[in-house]
């Protein structure tokens, strides 16, 4: 019985994402669904990103409680929404399409879904977007593929973020490596420091490509 409720809400949120994949190529928005444990940097990279991509970016965000990281972004003329979900640990495909009737993002825009900071249910709430991307800190450990498999197994990019602290932290990148393999042999990683920048460029560089394929394609 238990089961069947689950699958019949998993089979329901698919649907609700689909009808949101519809949704944002209508409005023309590019969506990417931001994954990571609180503090591994979401916002800091966005910043970064929305600084050099050359083309419009907005920003949805989740959190339990506040607009602190909403009201950042505003400040540096970034469009950012905020999503307070009063304890709830994910967002869901209903909350982003109730979100965009009243955040006005101009077409041809990169949507950025900052997620609620957790590396477990996250996963299994589609939103629709067209890019997945799982971010982690290295302060955080090199054991978190073998841990948190379901997180990374869809993701299209990873982002191994706060390089600059490597004289500081014990992470062993090639076990990192070998874990995110065994789970998901195809995800583009990308090495970055949101502090001193290195990296973020090739991931820029990525993502750019990115949106003028699916731009090209509509
Ligand atoms: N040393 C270092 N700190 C970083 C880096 N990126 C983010 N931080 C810091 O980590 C903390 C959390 O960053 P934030 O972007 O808010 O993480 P979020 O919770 O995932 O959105 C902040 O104090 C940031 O300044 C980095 O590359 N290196
Ligand atoms: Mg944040
Ligand atoms: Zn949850």
């Amino acid at each position: 019985m238990e089961i069947s409720i689950e699958q019949d809400i998993f089979k329901n949120e698919a649907k609700l994402a689909e009808e949101n994949r519809q949704l944002f190529s209508q409005k023309g928005l590019m969506v990417v669904n931001l994954l990571a444990a609180p503090g591994a940097g979401k916002t800091s990279l966005i910043k970064k990103t929305a600084h050099l991509l050359k083309v419009p970016t907005a920003v949805i965000e989740g959190d339990p409680a506040s607009s602190i990281d909403t009201d950042t972004l505003n400040a540096l003329g970034i469009p950012a929404y905020q999503i307070n979900t009063e304890g709830g640990c994910h967002l869901e495909a209903a909350m982003i399409s109730k979100a965009l009737t009243e955040f006005q993002v101009e077409p041809n825009t990169l949507l950025f879904v900052e997620n609620v900071g957790n590396l477990i249910c996250t996963a299994f709430f589609p939103l629709g977007e067209e890019l997945r991307v799982v971010m982690l800190s290295i302060a955080e450990g090199d054991d978190k593929p073998y841990k948190y498999p379901d997180i990374f197994r869809e993701a299209d990019a990873v982002v191994i973020n706060k390089l600059d602290l490597k004289p500081h932290v014990d992470f062993r990148s090639d076990n990192f490596y070998k874990g995110l393999k065994a789970v998901n042999p195809k995800a583009h990683i990308f090495e970055v420091s949101c502090k001193n920048g290195a990296g973020i460029e090739n991931w820029v560089n990525w993502l750019a490509v990115k949106a003028a394929t699916f731009w090209a394609h509509q």
